[in-house]
């Protein structure tokens, strides 16, 4: 079966912490802080590769984790930095967050690379914190935490031509004898089973990818067969390549099958109507397909129709050429489809909330919020100093203030993550 979606854990790794350290010289009494900062955390990016066609790589991963960054050092110097972890997919990857749902990367450009989880900034050392007022800081940052995510990885692939059909119409011939792919071929339905994609060059160097794709049945869109799973692979197709077995091999008539197939293209998305379509008449060799095409013809007078005897490799130039001049006039897709576009694009810059006041009943206030958070990540609530510099931080954005006209009274416990103080003016 075709592995086009895994879910894997990411951890990116946690920034290092700075460090309190002093300078001891000879001859010096007193030296200075010489706390370095910590390193950063590794990030998990993905990148695009374009020799990947499938997710089958990360198929046995579960967790992908980058490591921390080191602690600051002495003498000021810097914690080493944590390595990325590069997640090599293929071009076309969707990766998306399974808590949110939101989709947070769309990797559809070859040079395409997102970071998914990003590495914790590394703490500031204590030389950071020396101050007219105090010149010897007993303080130091914490290393932020790295990012963590459980994520779903999808590939949609991303061809510029769909072949459709009934099973065993031809649609795996066809690619065989216009690309170097190399779908098998047989004469029972379903041979594939898996999306196949093969490179095509027209004579005049115009090359375009072409998707073999499984089957569909009348039902697809509802899930019969194998189609559904499918049929969204489709989506991003710019042309449909639609091939219907005009010799009638299996006693279907060739004009219910087309049919039936706009039918379920139709049933599975309205747009893919609209997709340019290019139709071909294969198994002309067979009894009885001129008399078809004749019929169908008729029937569709104003339908353009490509007769071909793909295993003999015939008439298949013209399609291709036919082919290249739709593509050239249908401009690309939107990669995100339109059920995904109120989905918003994961960015780092995005606004964060600042906080927010909960009301907890029985003189019990919660303070939450992004920014909050990520202030208390940061605040060393293990010194005195960090304590009081934290306090600061928080009455400079005005929490002090929002508490209070909140309701928050003297003597009131307020909590900020796992953290409790109790509400004083001016502390
Ligand atoms: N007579 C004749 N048979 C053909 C022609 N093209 C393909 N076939 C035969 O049709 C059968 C099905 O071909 P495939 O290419 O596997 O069909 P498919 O549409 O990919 O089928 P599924 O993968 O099952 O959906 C095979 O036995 C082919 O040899 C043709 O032009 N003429
Ligand atoms: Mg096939």
């Amino acid at each position: 079966m075709f592995i086009d979606k895994v879910k894997l854990e990411l951890k990116a790794g946690n920034g290092g912490d700075g460090l309190v350290a002093f300078r001891r010289e000879k001859y010096v009494p007193l030296g200075g802080p010489a706390g370095g900062d910590g390193g950063d955390g590794g990030s998990v990016i993905f990148v695009v590769d374009t020799n990947k066609s499938t997710l089958l790589d990360l198929r046995y991963t579960k967790f992908i984790r980058a490591k921390d960054g080191e602690k600051g050092k002495t003498k000021r110097m810097h914690g080493e930095s944590a390595e990325d972890v590069l997640v090599k997919v293929p071009l076309g990857t969707i990766v998306r967050d399974l808590k949110t749902n939101e989709v947070i990367a769309d990797l559809c450009d070859k040079d395409g690379r997102a970071i998914i989880c990003q590495g914790g900034k590394g703490g500031l050392g204590n030389y950071h914190f020396a101050s007219g007022r105090n010149s010897a800081p007993e303080y130091a940052k914490m290393g932020q935490m790295g990012e963590e995510r459980k994520v779903e990885v999808e590939l949609k692939l991303l061809a510029d031509v769909g072949l459709v059909g009934f099973p065993s119409v031809g649609k795996s011939t066809f690619l065989n004898m216009v690309s170097k792919a190399r779908p098998e071929i047989a004469d029972y339905h379903f041979t594939t089973l898996r999306p196949y994609l093969g490179l095509v060059q027209n004579p005049d160097g115009f090359s375009f990818v072409c998707a073999d794709l499984p089957g569909l049945i009348e039902g697809a869109a509802q899930g019969k067969g194998l189609g559904h799973e499918f049929l969204r692979h489709i989506e991003r197709c710019r042309v449909i390549l639609h091939i219907v077995d005009m010799g009638s091999e299996e006693g279907r008539d060739p004009l219910d099958d087309f049919k039936i197939i706009n039918e379920e293209l139709g049933a599975y998305d309205q747009e893919l109507l609209k997709r340019p379509m290019v139709i071909v008449a294969n198994k002309m060799d067979l009894a009885g397909a001129d008399e078809n095409l004749r019929r169908f013809k008729k029937a569709h007078p104003d339908l353009e129709v490509f007769e071909t005897m793909t295993m003999a490799g015939e008439g298949l130039q013209a399609v291709l050429y036919r082919v290249e001049e739709l593509l050239k006039k249908t401009p690309s897709f939107a990669l995100i489809q339109k059920e995904e576009n109120t989905v918003k694009r994961y960015t780092y810059t995005k606004k964060e909330d600042e906080f927010r006041i909960v009301n907890e009943g029985g003189h019990n206030w919660r303070v939450e919020g992004d920014k909050i958070k990520r202030i208390f990540e940061n605040a060393d609530l293990k010194s005195e100093e960090g304590i009081y510099r934290f306090a600061r931080i928080l009455k400079n954005m005005k929490v002090d203030q929002k508490l209070r006209e909140a309701g928050c009274q003297d003597g009131d416990s307020v909590y900020i993550e796992d953290y409790g103080f109790v509400f004083e003016e001016d502390i």
